[in-house]
C-alpha cells in the first residue's frame, strides 16, 4: 500500500503490516490467497492463513476453516479451490466443469491439496486453550462440530488415494501437490500428451508480468488437459486410475498426511471421538513407513514415484525432506538434518538467508526465479520449522525463525524469494506469507 516504507524497520512493524495484508485480502467470506493473482480460497493456503489469523482472532481463524470445510464434497474430498465471485482467475469454475458434481451452492475445483488442516487446527486449538475464556470455548465448539468432516477428509485420502498398501498418496495433477511445476513432475508431465482441447487464455501471466517467474505455456496446456481428463469422467474417484495420464505417488503430501492423521487422533481423543483415534494412528503409522521407504540410500532424500512407469523420481527438491515431517526413525532424521544444513541446502554460502530453496541450490536444473523450481517459499520454511519444533527441536526452530524474519523484513510478503538475492517474486502481499510472519512473531 502507498505510504509503506521498505525495508521494514522493526518486528512490531512487520507484525502490523502482516495483519494489514490479511485484512486487505479478506473479502468477508474468505481471505483470498493473494489480492490479485489468486482471488479465491485455496485449501492448504486457508489452513496456514487460519493459523496466522488465530494470533489475532481465534474466531476469524475458525471462520476460515469453516468456510473451507463447508465446501467438502460428498466423497469426503476437500477441494483445492473454493471460488469467490471475484473474476480474473483461470481456470475458473466453468472451465473446471465441476457444477453438478460439487455440492449444491459450492463453486470449487475438482482436485485436492496437501492435508495440513488437522495440524493447523491442532495448533489453533492449543493457542485458544492456552488463552482460555471465549477463545477456548469457540475452538472447542468448532472442533467438536467439524471433527467428523476432517475425519472423512482423511478417510477419503486413505481410500481414494492411498488404499493400495504403499503408505503413499496418489495425485492426478501437479496442482494437487501444491508445488505445481517442481522438477519432481517433469518426468511424469513429459508423458502427458494433450489432445483436443478448448482454447484458453491464461490470466496469471497478465498479473505476474515477468513470465519467467511462472510455469510455461507448454506446462499450462498439460495442466488443462488433465483437468479435461478428470471432467470427462465426472471426477469419479473410481475411474481416475483408468483414465489419468498423470499419476504420481507424492511423498511430501504423504508425510503431511501421516503427521496430520496423528494430530487428528489427538483432537479426536480430546473432543469426543476417542473411538476414531486408533484408526487415525494406524494411518499415521502406515504413511510414516511409506515415506521412510522411499528414501534413496545414496542421496538421503525421500522420493516420489511415477505410478504409470514405476520409476522413482530423482531431482533434489524440498519434497525430499518429507521425513522431517513424519519420520520416527532417529537415524533417518539425523541424516536428513545433516543434508538440510549442508552445502546443497541451507548451508550453501551463496544464499541470502540460510533457508531451504524449493530445489537444491546446486541442482543443475535450478531456476532461482521460477516458482517451484528454485525460489525459497516462506510458508514452507515455517511449516518445516513447526514440524521440527513439534519434535522438541527448539534450537532449529529459532534458527529458521531468525533467518525467515530477516528475509521477510524487506516488506513485500512475496509469494516466493530469489534464494541468492532475497528478491521477492510472484505475487506480493501473499496471504500465507503474511500468516507465517504472524506465526514467527507469536
Ligand atoms: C499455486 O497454485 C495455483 C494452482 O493451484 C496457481 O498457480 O494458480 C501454488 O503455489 C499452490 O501451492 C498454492 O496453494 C496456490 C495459491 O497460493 O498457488
Amino acid at each position: 500500500p502507498d505510504g509503506d516504507t521498505f525495508p521494514i524497520r522493526t518486528l512490531d512493524e512487520l507484525g502490523s503490516r502482516a495483519k494489514d495484508v490479511l485484512a486487505a485480502n479478506d473479502i468477508g467470506t474468505m481471505v483470498t490467497a493473494a489480492p490479485n493473482l489468486y482471488p479465491h480460497m485455496w485449501s492448504w493456503d486457508a489452513a496456514f492463513v487460519a493459523t496466522g489469523l488465530s494470533t489475532v482472532s481465534v474466531a476469524r481463524a475458525l471462520q476460515e476453516l469453516d468456510y473451507l470445510v463447508a465446501a467438502q464434497w460428498k466423497s469426503g474430498m476437500i477441494p483445492h479451490i473454493v471460488f469467490s465471485d471475484v473474476p480474473g482467475y483461470f481456470p475458473d469454475v466453468d472451465r473446471w466443469g465441476t457444477r453438478g458434481v460439487s455440492p449444491e451452492g459450492v463453486q470449487s475445483s475438482g482436485i485436492c491439496q496437501p492435508p495440513v488442516h488437522a495440524t493447523m487446527l491442532r495448533r489453533i486449538v492449543e493457542r485458544a486453550t492456552a488463552a482460555g475464556g471465549e477463545d477456548a470455548r469457540l475452538a472447542e465448539e468448532f472442533t467438536r462440530r467439524t471433527l467428523p468432516q476432517w475425519i472423512d477428509w482423511h478417510g477419503w485420502l486413505r481410500s481414494a488415494r492411498g488404499g493400495d498398501g504403499t503408505g503413499l498418496l496418489t495425485i492426478y495433477h501437479g496442482w494437487e501437490s501444491g508445488m505445481d511445476n517442481s522438477p519432481r513432475f517433469d518426468g511424469p508431465y513429459s508423458r502427458v500428451q494433450p489432445g483436443e482441447m478448448e482454447p484458453f487464455v491464461r490470466t496469471d501471466t497478465l498479473k505476474v508480468t515477468d513470465h519467467s517467474q511462472r510455469p510455461s505455456d507448454e506446462e499450462y496446456s498439460r495442466y488443462l488437459w488433465l483437468v479435461q481428463q478428470m471432467a470427462e469422467v465426472g471426477f469419479d474417484d473410481a475411474r481416475l486410475p483408468g483414465v489419468m495420464s498423470f499419476q504420481v505417488k507424492d511423498v511430501f503430501m504423504s508425510a503431511i498426511f501421516a503427521a496430520a492423521s496423528e494430530d487428528l487422533a489427538v483432537l479426536a481423543e480430546q473432543f469426543g471421538l476417542p473411538e476414531e483415534a486408533p484408526q487415525l494412528r494406524q494411518w499415521a503409522q502406515e504413511f510414516r513407513d511409506g515415506v521412510d521407504a522411499t528414501v534413496d540410500a545414496q542421496t538421503g532424500l525421500a522420493r516420489d514415484r511415477d505410478v504409470l512407469t514405476g520409476e522413482w523420481i530423482g531431482p533434489p527438491t524440498i519434497a525430499g525432506f518429507a521425513p522431517l515431517i513424519s519420520t520416527a526413525d532417529q537415524a533417518l532424521l539425523d541424516r536428513q538434518l545433516e543434508i538440510f544444513e549442508g552445502p546443497d541446502w541451507t548451508g550453501d554460502p551463496r544464499l541470502a538467508f540460510p533457508l531451504p530453496a524449493s530445489t537444491s541450490t546446486t541442482y543443475e536444473g535450478l531456476k532461482p526465479r521460477q516458482y517451484w523450481r528454485g525460489p525459497v517459499w516462506p510458508v514452507m520454511n515455517w511449516y518445516l520449522a513447526h514440524c521440527l519444533r513439534r519434535r522438541g527441536d527448539g534450537k532449529r526452530y529459532r534458527q529458521l525463525r531468525e533467518a525467515s524474519l530477516a528475509q521477510l523484513m524487506e516488506g513485500h510478503f512475496g509469494e516466493y524469494y530469489e534464494p541468492f538475492t532475497g528478491e521477492p517474486l510472484g505475487s506480493m502481499d501473499q496471504s500465507w506469507t503474511a500468516a507465517v510472519a504472524l506465526e514467527w512473531l507469536a
